[in-house]
């Protein structure tokens, strides 16, 4: 069973979106073009609520990019973005949802952030993904959408460390910053994942 995870592909991270990643309108198409190869196709959802922490708005004095700790995690403030609801926490224009069968909605507890599909920061609480796959009967876990080095990399490093066999897509996504991707892709290989692209699925 294989399934494909599409990962928080909303407006606010595209170009013209609070928290936009480079060119990551790019891969909106391709990957609409890929979901029959799957026999499941599932979303993630970035979705907090305007009070969540990890927006440098709610630290007065701070600005986006500034880093914080947050409950013993260190914290990146970002822009506030994908705020539930609104506009820009809606699905890209042009995403094909058709052939999505569930949302696994993460980043709704004020107090901390959750880059994974599976886990917030501190592996505290689950989003049910795991057990949603498993009850699947999942086996082999391909991931794409944005951003690659923060929420795309978290959610493969989670599935790697859960025992899916995972493959992170590496054209079918993109970075905010062009070292972090290169680091990530490393840190998929290094813990027993694959990266791949499109062309061989
Ligand atoms: C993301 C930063 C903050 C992501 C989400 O989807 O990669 N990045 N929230
Ligand atoms: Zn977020």
């Amino acid at each position: 069973m294989k399934a494909l995870i599409i990962v928080d592909l909303q407006k606010d991270f595209l170009p013209g979106g609070r928290l936009p990643v480079p060119r990551g309108d790019e891969i909106v198409e391709s990957i609409n073009g890929i979901v029959d190869k799957f026999d499941l196709v599932v979303a993630t959802q970035d979705w907090h609520p305007s009070n969540h922490l990890s927006f440098a708005s709610n630290h007065p004095g701070k600005k986006p990019f500034d880093k914080v700790t947050l409950d013993g995690i260190e914290q990146i403030l970002w822009p506030d973005h994908c705020v539930q609801g609104s506009e820009g926490a809606g699905f890209a224009a042009h995403f094909d949802e058709r052939r999505v069968e569930a949302i696994f909605r993460k980043g709704t507890d004020p107090g901390i952030d959750s880059y994974s599909g599976f886990f917030d920061n501190g592996h505290k609480k689950s989003t049910g993904l795991k057990d949603y796959l498993l009850g699947r009967g999942v086996k082999d876990l391909y991931v794409c959408g944005l951003a690659a080095e923060y929420c795309v990399l978290y959610t493969a490093l989670d599935a790697i460390e859960l025992g899916f066999k995972t493959y992170y897509i590496e054209d079918l996504t993109r970075p905010i910053d062009h070292d972090a991707f290169e680091q990530a892709k490393k840190a998929i290989l290094q813990r027993g994942g694959h990266v791949l692209t499109a062309s061989s699925l």
